[in-house]
């Protein structure tokens, strides 16, 4: 048994601005589990701040080599892993990271493909774009070519103050787009009658636009508007997400298994999403092709009824860590068929990238 990391430091193609901040790079840790001739992997989705969330690099790694690998190192079950992390609260990206790699080591044991070891897979995801903030001339751009591309929904961040400007430029050139917005938890309860005039731009849902950690004042705000709210930042748990649907804060859910600490509570909020008739779909945090392949095989399961933040390794990276980057066909992309996350890592760029690494046990 092995256990080991390696801190990453890849150029993304192009910077990505969100309401919070501006990537250059993606700055991530890669785990790496060795046991009985299978070698597993995941990624952990913090950034190096914590500005989409609580956690970051330093914080999560923290928790995983004081607290979770010596669990890991017993190689348990995804749902006993859940179960045995349960007495550390919160840290959900940090759990993830390891609950994941035991979801690829225990499918690799069972010799199938992580679409089908977690339940009923339509064999494809449908994608959309995320773009981030850019002049806006390249933001119109940018949605041609996804288009042409395509791409079965457009996503544009917004942000305060920037909302009219960015959405009306979108809408007067693309009038009949499937289109989103995500304000990344930019606005606060004074800014309703601004967040309410998005109504005019017709879209398919407004994403995350009030505090990170609150589902209040969104089931408020979601009463006022016609476009349905969908929850990113704020669901955390099954419970959250449960919460949520009770108190209509939102109709849409964006899932990002990170975020919830794994799978097994992704596919829990799959199932509470569906009781209440809802959308859901598979976001993404600028993955890496390790937790690119473990969105792609989620956004395929038969509960996923919305395009995911899931485009194909080559918008993020010129070289990504593996050989068998995803390919979208007419908006579509087929989950890897080799048995767990089916990634074959490219050890060059693997190891070109690579600022830090070591063993956890
Ligand atoms: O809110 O969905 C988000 C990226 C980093 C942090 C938060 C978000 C995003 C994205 C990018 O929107 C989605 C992608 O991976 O393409
Ligand atoms: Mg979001």
């Amino acid at each position: 048994m092995k256990l080991s990391y390696k801190k990453l430091k890849m150029p993304l193609i192009s910077p990505f601005t969100t309401s919070f901040g501006t990537d250059r790079d993606k700055d991530v840790y890669v785990f790496i589990l060795e046991n009985n001739g299978i070698t597993a992997y995941s990624e952990c989705v913090t950034d190096e701040n914590p500005f989409y969330g609580p956690e970051d690099n330093y914080s999560a790694f923290h928790i995983i080599k004081n607290y979770l690998s010596s669990i890991v190192m017993e190689v348990p079950s995804p749902a006993e892993f859940n179960e045995r992390s349960r007495f550390i609260k919160g840290n959900n990206m940090a759990k993830a990271a390891m609950e994941m790699l035991l979801y690829d080591y225990h499918a690799k044991l069972e010799g199938m493909p992580l679409s089908k070891y977690m339940g009923k897979t339509k064999g494809h995801a449908d994608v959309g774009i995320s773009l981030g903030m850019d002049d806006i001339n390249i933001t119109l751009k940018k949605i041609q070519d996804a288009l042409d591309r395509g791409y079965k929904r457009i996503k544009v961040k917004i942000m305060r103050g920037k909302e009219t400007e960015i959405l009306s430029s979108v809408r007067d050139n693309f009038p009949e787009i499937v289109l989103s917005a995500d304000a990344n938890s930019d606005y606060t309860e004074r800014d309703f009658e601004t967040v309410k005039k998005i109504d005019r731009y017709d879209l398919v849902y407004l994403e995350q636009p009030l505090y990170h950690d609150d589902i209040i004042y969104h089931s408020r705000l979601a009463k006022e508007m016609s476009t349905p709210i969908c929850l990113d930042e704020s669901i955390t748990s099954p419970e959250k997400a449960q919460k949520a649907f009770e108190m209509e804060a939102c109709r849409v859910i964006n899932i990002k298994e990170g975020r919830l600490g794994g799978i097994e509570n992704s596919l829990k909020v799959m199932d509470i999403v569906r009781s209440f008739n809802g959308h859901v779909w598979i976001g993404g945090m600028l993955e890496t092709g390790i937790g690119r392949a473990f969105n792609v095989s989620v956004a395929s399961l038969q509960d996923i009824d919305y395009p995911g933040d899931t485009s194909p390794n080559d918008k993020y990276f010129t070289h990504d860590i593996v050989k068998n980057p995803f390919k979208m066909v007419n908006g579509t992309i087929k989950p890897n068929d080799g048995k767990g996350i089916g990634i074959e890592i490219d050890q060059d760029y693997l190891k070109k990238y690579t600022v830090e690494e070591g063993v956890l046990n």
